[in-house]
This record gives C-alpha cells, structure tokens and sequence, in this order.
C-alpha cells in the first residue's frame, strides 16, 4: 500500500510531494480461514522467489532513470537468513527489460504498490502504480502494470493493467490493496484513481493482463467536497473474520489543508467488496489491519498523525497534540470497540509534542512469536537534540487485551546505540515502516524508511532478536548500493508495498 499524507509544513513540502502514499495494512487473506487466535500467527508476508522466507519490495518513485526526472523505480529486497541488504535485490524501472511501459520524466512509478500472487503460481507477484505516466494524449493518466514473482524474483517481467475508464478519472493506479474480497481463494486487486470510485479485479490476472474473474467497482461515500483527488490510501484486511478480505478506505471529505479526514469500513462478502455494510471509522490517514489481541478478527490501526488544532487554533476532532493512533478492534460483525494512544498514553515512549506526527506511518506484525500482533508506529516528526524532523519509530506489543502500551515498548532513533546512521534534520526516520519476517525464522523484523539526506531516503533493518527488536544485527541499506540514483529526491524507502 502507498500512503498518502495530509499536506506538511512547509519545511517538509518536497518530502510530502512524492513520498505520499506508504501503505500499511497486512493482508490477511489465506488466513482467517476461521475466527481463532492460532490463524494470527499466518501473517502472510511477500515471498516473491518462493524460498519461503519473506522479502519485502519498496519505491523510489522520485528516483531519476536515465535522466528522466521522477521516472520511478521498484526496489526488492530478498530475505535470508542475516535479513535483508542491497546484496540481494532487484531494482526495476520501466526501461528494465520485460517490463511494460518505459520510464519516462513525472511518471512515479511505484507511486503505490501491493502485492499478492495474482496468477495463482506459487510466486508473489506485484501491482505497481505510476500515477503520473501519461497515456497517449491523458496527461497524469495514469499506469498500473503486474510485475510477476518467479523462482528468481521479480526481475521485470510483466503486463500492463489497462484502465478500464481512462476519460472518468486520472491518476490511475495511484493506490492499491490486495486481497481476497470474495472468499473465493483467489487474489483479488483494487485499484484507486482519482475519482471516488475504486475498479476491483476479480481473480486475479492472466498473461495478458486480463482478470480472471472480472471487475467491478465500490464507491466508498467520500469525498464531498471539491477537487476530489481519490481515496488517500487503500488497506486490505479480514476485520469480521469470515474469510473474506474487507477493505478500509482512507479518505478526505473535503480536499482543503486540514480538510477533515473520513474512513470507511467496507465489507467483503461472497460478491466481493459492498458498501452496503459500510462503517464510518475513526480518522487516521495511513492504516493497517492485522490481529493484536489474538481473537481472530483483524484489528483496523490508523494513524491521525496531525495535531489537534489548526494553525489557526481550530480543533480537530478526534486528535490530539504531535499525533494519535486509533486501535479499532475487529468483531463478527465488523469495526467494535476503539482506543486511543498518543505519546503520552500509558509508558509509550516520548512525549506529545506540537508536529511530532506520531502515527506517521504503521504496520503490524508478530515479533515475539506470541501470536499477537504488535504494532511499529513512526514518529516522522520527532525532534532529538537539535535534530528538527529527525524522526523515531515506536514499538508496542499485542497482547490478549489489546494493545499493550504499559508494558515492553520501544523507541529507535539513529541515535540509539546501535542504530546506524545520525539524527540530521528532516529525516523522517519511520516515514515508512514494515514488520515482516525477513529472516525466515517466524519472528516479524522492523524495517525503517527514512528521508535520510534531503530525500535520498534509506532504510534501515533492525531484526527480532525472538523476543524483541534489535540492534544487533542491524543495517542500512542506501540508494547508492541499490542501483538507485540520489540525484533529485528519489525517496527510496518511501513507501513499502503491503
Ligand atoms: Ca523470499
Ligand atoms: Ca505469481
Ligand atoms: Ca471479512
Ligand atoms: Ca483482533
């Protein structure tokens, strides 16, 4: 998933341009197959060579390619048993052989991105949104290709996915989930624009880019006002655990600074996603969906990451000071009992402080092996020393009773011992996040997008020792040894796919 984010500060305005949608959501189909504790432990994670340990796949849609500005390139990394690096990787842009499209300047390729195995082969495959490609005389029209996982990777081969109604909307592809909205067993993808309407494949796709079992559309009852740009970001995730994938849309009700965010719970069931069981949620901009308290309905976490009053003193509701994160927690019957937590809720490290943006960016995932998800939260805006914007991620455990924000938290910056790197200004450590096993021992390890270095970007990997994150261990992989170009502001490490 790519995440979006609500304008920033004038300071951060080249790093919200482009690094926008990260994504957070877990998908969850081909687990929830029934509502135990024991189906949270499936967490499924990207293996895009089926060597049955996780990889994870990430943008630098800044990146230059071949001069051209703001082409976009896919970066992979394949785990292993020390985790991942730049040793053992693919980057792709369009002008790499076998995939669609070729790289040109303002496309964004890996604007968004999700992954399932689409042609159903045992292999990961990827969705990969360039929301800025221009189609024929469609200015921003926008392209979405699936690049296909095989015993070597993803190494570019693919197919483009055509837009299905190119004059209703532009920016195709620009966010996308996966996951299985029927129950049918098979992958499903749905894609956003920038109308309200969201296309979803059925059943995945075929060589030729067709689906297999059609296409539809929801309209999620957002955006009110005027422009509307689309949903802000797309989390697939089985809520009401029935085994089918729900979806929760991120969106704006009016597309002004500070316009009031919304965001809607919609239903899989047997004919796919309906908004006749939509729910209202509480805001946040980036969300994930994943098991936290082990009862085998996904919990909805979203980060409202802004503070609680404008600039001119109007209160937001729903927010609080340097950010909040809502914890919805799943029933049978969807979106239940919510919860709160800021910086200054129970022994959460750090204190709420004026644009911390705590809930920047989410994901979930087990990192003690206790079958409860636990929760990576990025701090973008957190201040350290002199260090404005620096940034910090934030780790809190599941537990039987939810969210545990009394006990065993977290915090990293570059300035824990042990962490590579320094805290410099703006570089938005956590601006992305993953918590997936990247090491194949069943424990779910953290890695860190940064804006490192005025939007060159970086991530850093600190593993589950078993029990806890790490810093032993740990590393930063850098545009440079990625065969990512640090000309302009690729932001590499931007936004994960989910
Ligand atoms: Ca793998
Ligand atoms: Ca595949
Ligand atoms: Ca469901
Ligand atoms: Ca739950």
């Amino acid at each position: 998933m790519h995440k979006q984010h609500l304008r920033r500060p004038a300071v951060l305005a080249l790093a919200t341009a482009t690094a926008a949608a990260l994504t957070g959501g877990l998908l969850t189909f081909a687990t929830a197959t029934s509502a135990t504790a024991a189906d949270s432990t499936a967490v499924p994670h990207a293996d895009f060579n089926g060597d049955g340990i996780g990889d994870v796949a990430f943008s630098a849609d800044g990146a230059y390619v071949s001069g051209k500005k703001e082409a976009g390139q896919l970066v992979v990394l394949y785990g292993t048993a020390t985790g991942v690096s730049s040793a053992k990787r693919h980057t792709i842009s369009q002008n790499t052989t076998g995939s669609p499209g070729s790289a040109e300047a303002g496309d964004h390729f890996g604007y968004d991105t999700a992954y399932a195995d689409f042609n159903g082969d045992g292999y990961d495959d990827i969705a990969v949104g360039a929301a800025g490609e221009d189609v024929g005389s469609d200015v921003d029209g926008g392209g979405l290709a699936i690049l296909w996982g095989s015993a070597s990777g993803i190494t570019g081969k693919g197919v483009t996915i055509a837009d299905p109604a190119p004059s209703s909307h532009d920016r195709w592809g620009k966010n996308l989930a996966a996951g299985d909205f029927d129950g049918d067993g098979k992958a499903d993808l749905a894609v956003g624009n920038s109308s309200a309407t969201i296309h979803v494949f059925r059943g995945g796709f075929n060589s030729s880019g067709t689906a297999l079992l059609g296409r539809s559309t929801v309209k999620p009852p957002i955006q009110g006002g005027s422009p509307a740009n689309g949903p802000l970001n797309l989390t697939a995730g089985d809520v009401n655990g029935d085994s089918r994938t729900d979806l929760v849309v991120d969106g704006f009700e009016t597309e002004t600074d500070y316009g009031w965010n919304r965001n809607y719970y919609i239903p899989g069931t047997a004919s796919g996603l309906s908004t006749s069981g939509a729910k209202a949620l509480k805001p946040g901009v980036i969300t994930a969906i994943g098991d936290i308290n082990g009862d085998g309905y996904g919990d909805i976490v979203s980060g409202a990451q802004w503070n609680a009053t404008t600039s001119d003193g109007t209160s937001i509701p729903d927010s609080a000071k340097g950010g909040k994160v809502w914890v919805t927690y799943g029933t049978v019957d969807g979106p239940g009992s919510v919860t709160g937590v800021t910086q200054d809720t129970g022994n959460v490290p750090g204190a709420s402080e004026t644009n911390d943006w705590f809930g920047y960016e989410l994901d979930l995932g087990d990192i003690n092996g206790d079958n409860y998800l636990d929760l990576a939260i990025g701090v973008a805006g957190e201040n350290i020393g002199s260090a404005a914007n620096t940034g910090a991620v934030t780790v809190l455990y599941g537990s039987a009773s939810g969210l545990n924000t009394a006990s065993g938290a977290q915090s990293f910056a570059q300035s824990t011992a042990g962490v590579p790197g320094n805290d410099e200004d703006d570089d938005m450590f956590g601006i992305d996040l993953k918590l997936d096993d990247v090491t194949g021992d069943g424990r779910a390890d953290l890695v860190a997008g940064s804006a490192e270095n005025a939007g060159n970007g970086a991530v850093t990997y600190l593993p589950s020792d078993g029990s806890k994150i790490t810093t032993t261990g740990s590393r930063s992989i850098a545009p440079s040894t990625s065969g990512v170009s640090t000309t302009g502001t690729p932001y590499f490490g931007a936004n994960f796919a989910d």
